[in-house]
């Protein structure tokens, strides 16, 4: 079972999306358990502090190493062979083809969801992976980190099924099959289904598939 944690000043985010559908059928089956680490439990003083100004000055806090620290020592208690991985703009971006290879693999992964200006530079010493989503600037990791897992824990097997694996790998190998599709009904608002499709000839169905796929980019 893939052990997956979160560490995050927002928790609650989760809720719904590990509860949901797919996610929640993984974690039913066995194949995934999540753990959510409230960071601010890891924070300074009464006021559980953490977040501080920049040395150097400039705008913004960043997040203090030391509750980072301390909750990844925490999620490495409960899983020591887990990775950690950093949310961030500044990352690798996330592919197709990394999601299968982390969902392969036997090892469980700590991610780690950063607020406000950034890290304090030295938690790098404790990350293994550098994880971005895309090249624009969200409010924080969470809803990146939720993109990763999601595409992390349909490839587990026996969470989708084998139904959906072709296409998958297709997709890792970086050409799609997003050929248009349609259902009932045949004529909808004056707009018709290709005939091809209606016409039983499976040779000539994927034909016209593959001369209207997406290249990829
Ligand atoms: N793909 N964010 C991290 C905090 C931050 C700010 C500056 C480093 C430098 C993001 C992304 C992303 C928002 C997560 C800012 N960290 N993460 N956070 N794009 O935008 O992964």
């Amino acid at each position: 079972m893939k052990k997956i944690q979160v560490i995050t000043l927002f928790p609650e985010m989760f809720d719904g999306v590990f509860n949901s559908s797919m996610m929640w059928k993984a974690q039913e089956c066995k194949a995934v358990e999540f753990r959510l680490i409230n960071l601010r439990d890891f924070g300074l003083g009464t006021r559980k502090r953490v977040d501080d100004t920049p040395y150097g000055g400039g705008d913004g806090m960043l997040l203090m190493p030391e509750p980072l620290f301390a909750a990844i020592e925490d999620a490495k208690k409960f899983d020591p062979n887990a990775k950690v991985a950093l949310l961030t703009p500044k990352g690798e971006r996330w592919k197709q083809a990394t999601a299968q290879t982390w969902a392969d693999g036997d090892n469980g992964y700590i991610f780690v969801c950063g607020r406000y200006e950034g890290y304090d530079e030295r938690i790098l010493t404790l990350v293994d992976e550098q994880v971005s989503v895309g090249d624009y600037v969200l409010t924080g990791g969470e809803l990146p980190a939720m993109a990763v897992i999601d595409t992390i824990v349909r490839l587990i097997p026996g969470v989708l099924g084998g139904e959906n694996s072709a296409a998958i790998e297709s997709f890792s190998d970086g050409q799609t099959l997003e050929f248009p599709q349609y259902t009932r009904p045949e004529v909808f608002q004056g707009l018709e289904v290709p005939k091809v499709l209606l016409s039983g000839n499976h040779a000539e169905i994927a034909k016209w598939r593959k001369e209207n796929s997406l290249k990829s980019k």
